[in-house]
């Protein structure tokens, strides 16, 4: 028997700014700018990945911040496997903009799961969230759309010093390959 090399869509999605193409850029090893270019519609990138028990490519499209304005782009997420859905912890309004971005993906999507990462925890003294206000969001997707994701989980990353970026993709990347191999056997 041949070893399976997996093919994994992640979709990184959140409001402007909140740093998802940064966090790309940090997983891919191509450190960080502290300038802002917003992305336009979206972009993407390939990157391998080797979990020991599986080894396959990630192909991570980050989508514009402005994404939920464009009609229909919502299919960019079709195929995904996984949501990395971004906020900024020293912006309260782009945690509660993850409703929308949930309901949202709920129109291309759902049966995956979804991750929701608080960027930009290096900025300790401008910090505005905690995990209390993060499982209120959790709690109301939960409610308002019942099933839709396998599966939500919370971290925190800096895509300025690189803390927390592979442990949420890794951790990502393994939910998926042991819910697919779930489906094979
Ligand atoms: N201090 C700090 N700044 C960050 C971090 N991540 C991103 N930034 C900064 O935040 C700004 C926006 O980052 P981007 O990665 O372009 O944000 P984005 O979510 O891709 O934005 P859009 O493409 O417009 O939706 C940039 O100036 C980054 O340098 C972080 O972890 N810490
Ligand atoms: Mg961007």
């Amino acid at each position: 028997m041949g070893e399976t090399i997996y093919q994994i869509k992640l979709a990184l999605i959140g409001s402007d700014g909140v740093g998802k193409t940064s966090i790309r850029r940090r997983y891919l090893g191509l450190g960080f700018k502290t300038s802002h270019i917003k992305t336009l519609g979206s972009d993407f990138s390939v990157k391998s990945f080797d979990l020991q028990f599986a080894k396959g490519k990630a192909v991570i499209w980050d989508l514009a911040g402005e994404a939920f304005r464009i009609p229909r782009a919502e299919i960019y997420l079709r195929g995904a496997a996984g949501i990395l859905a971004i906020y900024d912890v020293t912006k309260p309004v782009s945690l509660e903009n993850l409703k929308m971005w949930a309901q949202w993906t709920s129109k291309a999507i759902t049966g995956i799961p979804f991750y929701i990462i608080g960027n930009k925890i290096d900025l300790k003294d401008q910090r505005q969230t905690n995990e209390e206000d993060v499982k209120q969001i959790m709690q109301w997707i939960d409610e308002n759309l019942k099933d839709v994701f396998t599966e939500m989980k919370m971290f925190e990353t800096s895509a300025m010093t690189g803390e927390g970026i592979n442990q949420a993709f890794e951790e990502i990347l393994t939910t998926i390959i042991k819910s697919s191999m779930d489906i094979e056997n």
